[in-house]
This record gives structure tokens, sequence and C-alpha cells, in this order.
């Protein structure tokens, strides 16, 4: 939903405690697991922002994975890229987007409840920092080429 207001009444709407992340889209959301045996996979997405509020990203939850956590990779010293647990989340900025992408930030699936096959779907839960969740489907997409990854998204060698 895109709100168009004169500041002053946005101001006045928005000093409400927001009880969710207005304007939140999930775009292209699909997850990776390197066979059908993998005990871990990543999901990958673009997630916009149309509303007027900055939103946070605290967590993530889904009944396919016994952990379901928000990481991102870094650049050791050694060159070699390894995986963090985003434990503060990610902030989401009004009007903006975030990319999670190969390489990049990513939702992890640690411990696979059942098995998934190319193509399956399932449901992730986004939790914002207010409380508030939106939930959404991620389909298996083990084929996906890097050419093929989301708009935003950059070539890197890290793979999952
Ligand atoms: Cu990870």
């Amino acid at each position: 939903m895109i709100r168009i207001l004169p500041l002053a009444a946005a101001a006045a709407l928005f000093a409400m405690p927001a009880l969710a992340c207005e304007g939140f889209g999930p775009h292209d959301a699909y997850a990776r697991f390197s066979t059908s045996m993998s005990q871990s996979g990543a999901a990958f997405m673009v997630l916009h922002n149309h509303g007027t509020e900055d939103c946070h990203i605290a967590g993530a939850r889904s009944d396919v994975a016994e952990r379901t956590e928000l990481h991102t990779h870094e650049i050791g010293d050694n060159g070699v890229a390894r995986m963090i647990h985003v434990e503060e989340g990610f902030p989401l900025p009004a009007d903006g987007e975030l990319v999670l992408e190969r390489g990049g930030k990513h939702v992890m699936l640690m411990g696979l409840t059942r098995a998934l096959e190319q193509g399956d779907t399932f449901d992730l839960t986004l939790i914002f920092a207010d409380g508030s969740e939106s939930t959404f489907p991620v389909t298996v997409d083990n084929e996906r080429m890097p050419g093929q990854m989301p708009e935003g998204a950059t070539m890197s060698g890290h793979d999952h």
C-alpha cells in the first residue's frame, strides 16, 4: 500500500505505534538446498518497503527447519566468506528495499524437518521489530543460475 499524505498529516498518523510494516512486499522468494538430503539451506528474495516508515526485520520462522535465522556473509582476513547470524536483524528503510542474495544477506534454514524437492513451496514468516509478522511462500529452486538472480543481486563466488 502506498500512502501519499501531506507531511503534517503523515506525522500525526505515524505518531501512533506502527502495528505492521506498512508497504511491505516480498518479491521473487526462492530457496536453495544443494540436495534433497541437505540438512540446511538458504532463502533469498527482494524485500520492498513502499511505506513511509522505516521497518526492521528482527527474525524469521518456518516449519521446514528447526532453526530459521537471519544470516549474512563476511569476508574474513583470509579472504574466505563465512556466515554470521545477524541477531540484530536487518533494517528495511522507508521507500527502500533489502536484497537477500547469494553471497550476502539471507534467511538460513537449519535442520530441515522434511525433504524439500525442486519446485516445492513452503511458508516463510518474517517477524518485524514491533512483533508484527508477514508470511509468504518461498519456492525451492535449486536450479537457479547466478544470471537469474533477483534484480539488484551481484555476482559472487560464494554459493550455498
Ligand atoms: Cu547462512
